[in-house]
């Protein structure tokens, strides 16, 4: 039996198999338990009372943010920014970055494997400035030729942002290699950790990454909670965001100037509760262990995709190498519509996610209008893997076939 079970209670007393962790993943009873504990010693505005609870409420906002900034390796505590999840990260860098050094000539590069929150933000910024939105295309298996990345990034880039790990794919891709291109030429490198945060360590500076976005509910933390990072210098001289309470140093009828980062970046009150709650998730992963995380994805993956590939109707996409899709494995079966797939897999308790993944541009470079995908985390079983490509077996013949 797979001993972290039993931390998830969403898990006791039933068959469910939950093989949507890309979308979301479950929490363990330690991250409800440090928000609770939070909620009932110090619930206060954090950040501008002067009585104890909120005093104490600061404190343990800050501890979150240094929890985070050791996390994915920052050097200060104060080039991490809370935000709501990636999405937010990342249209904190087009809005402000973005906005403010781009215009007609220069060019922005990401992927066309990118998440939907890695494509609008920048069709905004070319909307707006007059930058050009360059994509860079993969081969079958996910992986970019050092062609592609050198003829796509040149002088004219301004940014590159780039996901970590494809929500679809499941490729990790050379986030140092194309962030030391992008160096070269004098752009910026965004990097979208949603899909990497959960499964491998992440090293910012190792990376090259100038921003880095990811989500606390990726990684069993509560939702709504999420991280950009941005080197220091980066973030001093960018321009607020929002605006508004808590972010500002003066203001005066008609002009303010704003607070050091982070706190520029932050306005309104902060998701403190969620940020305790996060900063508990990351110390329950780094407990477990991403040699286990990732030793665990590894075997079950291997059982799912040779499981799959013995049913002769299933196309799967990507890698043929299962420890190259960080426990996401994208698939077809030939005649069935998806959508019917996950749900005829739901009457068997079995959750998987159908559709386009808030990746249409990259559905329709791979020829598929949508695919079922699932996606695994370490405490998923074996026997869990065995029940759903059962399952997967019968899913013809239950739709009529
Ligand atoms: N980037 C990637 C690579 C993602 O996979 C997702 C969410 C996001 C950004 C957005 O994260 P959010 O927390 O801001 O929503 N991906 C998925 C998914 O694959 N299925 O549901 C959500």
């Amino acid at each position: 039996m797979n001993p972290y079970r039993k931390d998830f209670p969403i898990f006791q007393g039933n068959d469910v198999i939950y093989f949507d962790n890309a979308a979301t993943a479950q929490r363990p009873y330690q991250v409800m338990e440090a928000m609770r504990e939070f909620n009932d010693s110090c619930n206060a505005n954090p950040l501008r009372g002067l009585y104890e609870w909120s005093v104490l409420a600061t404190e343990r906002y800050e501890a979150a943010r240094h929890t985070a900034a050791q996390f994915i390796g920052a050097k200060n505590d104060s080039e991490i920014i809370f935000t709501r999840n990636t999405t937010e990260s990342l249209n904190l860098v087009a809005y402000s970055y973005g906005l403010s050094k781009l215009g007609e000539g220069d060019e922005i590069v990401i992927s066309i494997m990118e998440h939907h929150s890695n494509i609008l933000p920048w069709q905004m910024v070319s909307r707006n400035t007059g930058a050009k939105l360059v994509y860079l295309y993969p081969q079958q298996d996910g992986t970019f030729t050092d062609e592609e990345l050198e003829e796509k990034i040149t002088d004219r880039a301004k940014i590159v942002s780039i996901g970590h790990v494809s929500n679809v794919m499941g490729v990790t891709n050379p986030v140092r290699k194309i962030a030391d291109l992008a160096h070269a030429h004098g752009a910026v490198m965004v990097v979208d950790g949603a899909q990497s945060t959960p499964h491998i360590p992440v090293n910012v500076e190792e990376l090259g990454a100038d921003f880095f976005a990811f989500s606390g509910h990726k990684l069993m933390g509560p939702m709504g909670i999420g991280v950009l990072y941005g080197r220091q210098e980066l973030l001093e001289e960018m321009p607020p965001f929002l605006t508004g309470g808590e972010m500002i140093e003066y203001v005066t009828q008609y002009d303010a100037t704003y607070a050091e980062v982070p706190a520029k970046f932050e306005a309104g009150t902060v998701n403190a509760t969620g940020a305790v709650g996060l900063a508990e998730a990351i110390r329950y992963l780094e407990g477990v262990g991403f040699d286990t995380v990732t030793e665990t994805e590894k075997r079950l993956t291997r059982r799912l995709m040779e499981g799959l590939r013995t049913i002769p109707e299933v196309t799967l996409y990507g890698s043929e190498d299962p420890d190259k899709h960080s426990g996401i494995v994208t698939f077809n079966i030939e005649g069935c519509h998806p959508h019917d797939v996950a749900t005829v897999l739901d009457t068997e308790h079995i959750d998987i996610r159908a559709g386009h993944h808030c990746a249409q541009p990259l559905m329709k470079f791979l020829g598929a209008g949508s695919t079922a995908r699932a996606s695994l985390y370490f405490y998923n079983t074996e026997s869990e893997v065995d029940r759903f490509v059962e399952a997967i077996g019968k899913v013809r013949h239950w739709l009529g076939y």
